[in-house]
């Protein structure tokens, strides 16, 4: 079967909808580090909207480390499949990445990020990626980070963000803005610090530029983006009738919420349907506690009951349930009002969309990464339970299925996708309940000393680790 290609985008059937313009009248404005599935599902269709009136906006996908994404798109001219799966589906090719950059390529990346043109550098590296320690600041005994001080080509994002910047004030020119795409509580400022943090450490006068010049607003983003899978490749196959091994799926609903900023001349991307607004911190932690709070808290309950997916745990009465009361009686209680946003009704509609039939959304992949995903989704609001005097019952029983979750993958042999997979999984080997809830409260990136400190709370965890280990979860459940 022919690959999806220039060549073969005229020959697509009617139904799919195409680049709106001329990929070859396009230029690279934009520099993006990760480009992942939820880059090529979120982001990047944005930028597809705006190149149909402003042709400066392509995107350079860069990928240093996995060579996947990038030899997909180089064997299809940058062309991808946005594969809209939802009640009404859709497909739509994207054709905003004219340069693509994988292992070996840094030179072309310093050279890129020096260039006046490209104004915008986008990152999904994932919450990890950010090389943040438990306080949300740079962690400058992290590999990476401690590399990069040694000098030579960055290996971090951030570190590539200081060599760029340094360049372009070398050359007298502007800094490029910096957008934040990943799942963290102030995504931008802390993105913003941990740069300026970095650069403090190679010239002050640079690190003081950084911080006058320099945009970092801080985004909200969402839309629900499986990995692709053998499923999604046929699909596309078949109504596209040319392979494409960079297509990607998502629900139909996309938000992307950016804070205040200054930038002249930019894309107009609200035009693409982005949220521009001065609070972004309310969306920011209304979809951080309570969207992927219950995608993590279904995804370790749903495992341990033995479920695949997000929509399988929805249809599960019990737990589907539990999520509501969790959101509905712990997350939104805990969370400031934010105007134009009805915490409750945000919460059905969340719940609706987990129900989606068409998206097959694993539970095993919500769960990698729990020790950097936990304390924005779960633990934030448990602490402001703690400080309000609110009952925290309920917030224990999924931190106790994560518990349960490296327990049990341990006791299997089976790996664990986590940053901390090592340092967790012989924590939990072999430990008792109370053990196992002992030893991981005592990781205190994942649990800040209010939380680990608070009784309460870790005899409710610890009651629901054993609860958990004695299969007594409908128990659970009915909290
Ligand atoms: C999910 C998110 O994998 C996960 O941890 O919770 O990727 C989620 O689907 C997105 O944030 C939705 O916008």
């Amino acid at each position: 079967m022919n690959r999806l290609s220039l060549e073969t985008l005229r020959d697509l059937p009617a139904a799919v909808s195409k680049p709106a313009y001329d990929p070859a009248q396009v230029s690279t404005g934009v520099v993006h580090f990760g480009p992942g599935a939820f880059h090529r599902g979120h982001q990047a269709a944005y930028f597809d909207s705006v190149l149909a009136s402003d042709p400066r906006w392509g995107i350079a996908a860069v990928s240093l480390r996995s060579p996947g994404t990038v030899e997909a798109l180089a064997a299809q001219d940058g062309l991808y499949t946005l594969a809209i799966l939802d009640r009404e589906p859709s497909m739509r090719v994207i054709g905003a990445h004219r340069e693509w950059i994988g292992p070996g390529g840094g030179a072309k990346v310093a050279a890129l990020l020096a260039t006046p043109q490209v104004r915008i550098v986008t990152s999904t590296v994932t919450e990890k990626g950010y090389c943040l320690a438990g306080d949300g600041t740079l962690d400058m005994s992290h590999p990476d980070i401690v590399a990069d001080l040694a000098g030579g080509e960055p290996r971090s994002f951030v570190g590539w963000l200081v060599q760029g910047l340094a360049a372009r004030r070398a050359a007298g020119g502007d800094p490029f803005m910096v957008l934040c795409c990943d799942n963290l509580s102030g995504n931008g400022r802390k993105l913003r610090a941990a740069t300026i943090a970095l650069a403090e450490r190679r010239d002050a006068d640079l690190a003081k530029w950084i911080a006058d010049t320099a945009a970092f607003p801080d985004t909200m983003v969402d839309s629900i983006t499986p990995a692709s899978d053998d499923a999604l490749y046929a699909q596309v196959a078949a109504e596209l009738g040319v392979e494409d091994r960079a297509t990607v799926q998502r629900e139909a609903f996309t938000q992307w919420v950016i804070g205040p900023y200054q930038f002249a001349d930019g894309p107009d991307l609200a035009a693409a349907g982005a949220t521009l607004t001065s609070d972004v911190g309310g969306y920011e932690r209304a979809k951080l506690r309570i969207l992927n709070g219950l995608h993590s808290s279904l995804a370790y309950l749903g495992l341990a009951l033995g479920l695949e997916t997000v929509a399988d745990a929805m249809g599960e009465p019990a737990l589907a349930a539990f999520a509501e009361r969790l959101a509905l009686q712990d997350i939104v209680p805990a969370l400031d009002p934010v105007a134009g946003l009805d915490h409750a009704g945000y919460t059905q509609a969340v719940l609706n969309r987990f129900r989606n039939p068409a998206i097959r959304h694993l539970l095993s992949q919500i769960a990698w990464d729990g020790s950097q995903k936990l304390p924005y989704r779960l633990l934030d609001t448990t602490a402001a339970a703690i400080r309000a005097g609110r009952p925290v019952e309920r917030l224990a029983v999924p931190v106790a299925a994560w518990m349960h979750f490296i327990a049990r993958r341990a006791a299997e042999g089976v790996a664990i996708t986590d940053p901390l997979a090592g340092p967790l999984t012989e924590a939990a080997a072999g430990a008792s309940p109370a053990q196992l809830a002992e030893r991981l409260f005592a990781f205190d990136s994942v649990f800040r000393q209010e939380i680990a400190g608070n009784a309460s709370f870790r005899a409710a965890v610890t009651g629901a680790v054993q609860a958990l280990a004695e299969r007594r979860i409908e128990t659970l459940l009915a909290r």
